[in-house]
């Protein structure tokens, strides 16, 4: 690392993640030398604002990654197979926010809050989980380690955004157009290379990413393997069910777990995640107080409400999760990431 700071690449940076990206190193003052702004053909040429500068947004070519430092990855998995061997080649660090690599045994998959010293094990690449997977360990995990984990069932109420700049905008527009009686012609949610297109304004739409041959979708086997592989736990019950919904930001996720123990309390659990970081406890059901994405949007913290005991399983509870899916779920994550890089001492 250079004294004056490091050089960073954003790969995506025009897209729904990357924008957020930037505005999050600056938020948090990164230790930037030189910003590099990558996309694809289609938006090289147009500017970025950081910190009062306008950045020219380049065509992302393998050398776009010479004298990189740390590159974070926003622009597909195709791409990023295709771009994070030549960055590595080329000495960068690249945090991934795409699935391409998540499940690669010699590639760490970190939350800091709950796996930081994953990230020494690295060579090259670190993944950022999904969204809908890091909101769900960052509120379970102080959980874990002071009960022990046995079972987690989640349903989730995910955002447009998580699908990019395409599904904001058909929304959008979907919304506008039902209020002024206009046709429209669904084209991009659920998943815009399957065949079939479903309006989503007014609607819960319950698949997220493509089908797999079990029956579940490919956004509910991330949220399944990845939270096993962050929490060390292959032995984990986890199943997900994955439903958008016309939010443009904020997931939400109704979550049951069972712990190791009984005889634990909403009380206990209350004072575990007044304590844990990355965690706002917002529960208080006399006051009606619980989390809403609407509240959530443009924070980092993941928020957390409605911690119930189970009628029927001592060892069960149920609690609801939500965090901005663009922040922790993805840009903040991935910067904090680096964040935790420089701190271990591992960036060269
Ligand atoms: P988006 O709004 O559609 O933006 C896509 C970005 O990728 C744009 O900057 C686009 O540049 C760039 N891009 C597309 N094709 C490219 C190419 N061939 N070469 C270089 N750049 C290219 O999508 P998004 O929501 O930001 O998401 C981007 C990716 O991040 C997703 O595909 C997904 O893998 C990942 N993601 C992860 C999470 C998570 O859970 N952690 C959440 C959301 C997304 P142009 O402007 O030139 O088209
Ligand atoms: N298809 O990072 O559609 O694997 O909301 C995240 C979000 C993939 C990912 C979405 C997706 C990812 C979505």
């Amino acid at each position: 690392m250079s004294v004056n700071g490091l050089t960073v690449a954003v790969l995506g940076a025009t897209g729904a993640v990357g924008q957020q990206m930037i505005q999050t190193l600056e938020n948090r003052d990164f230790p930037i030398k030189t910003l590099k702004l990558l996309s694809s053909a289609r938006s090289a040429g147009s500017k970025v604002v950081f910190k009062g500068s306008e950045i020219i947004v380049e065509e992302a070519t393998p050398e776009s990654f010479e004298g990189v430092d740390i590159a974070l990855f926003s622009a597909g998995g195709d791409i990023s197979k295709k771009f994070a061997p030549e960055a590595v080649k080329r000495g960068a660090i690249v945090v991934d926010n795409t699935s391409a690599f998540r499940m690669d045994p010699n590639v760490p998959l970190v939350v800091p809050e709950v796996n930081e010293e994953d990230l020494r094990n690295h060579n090259g690449i670190i993944a950022n989980p999904n969204c809908s997977t890091i909101q769900m360990v960052v509120a379970l995990e102080p959980l874990r380690q002071q009960y022990g984990l046995k079972k987690v069932l989640v349903s989730t109420y995910q955002a447009v955004s998580g699908a990019g700049a395409a599904a904001i905008d058909e929304l959008n527009q979907q919304s506008q157009a039902i209020l002024n009686g206009e046709d429209f012609e669904p084209s991009v949610l659920p998943v815009k290379s399957d065949n079939k297109h479903y309006q989503i304004a007014y609607n819960a739409v319950p698949q997220i990413d493509k089908f797999q041959d079990n029956g579940f979708t490919y956004e509910e086997m991330k949220m399944i393997n990845e939270t096993k592989k962050i929490m060390h736990m292959p032995e984990l019950k986890v199943s997900a069910t994955c439903v958008r919904l016309p939010i443009v930001t904020g997931h939400s996720e109704s979550v049951y777990f069972e712990i190791d123990q009984n005889g634990v309390t909403v009380k206990d659990i209350h004072a575990l995640l007044n304590e844990a970081p990355g965690v706002t406890l917002q529960d208080v059901p006399e006051e009606q107080i619980y989390p809403m994405p609407a509240a959530a949007v443009g924070k980092n913290d993941v928020f957390v409400g409605r911690v119930r005991k189970d009628l029927d399983e001592d060892n069960g509870f149920h609690m609801w999760v939500v965090s901005d899916n663009l922040l922790k779920g993805a840009a903040w994550n991935s910067v904090q990431i680096a964040e935790s890089l420089l701190k271990l001492g591992l960036v060269k």
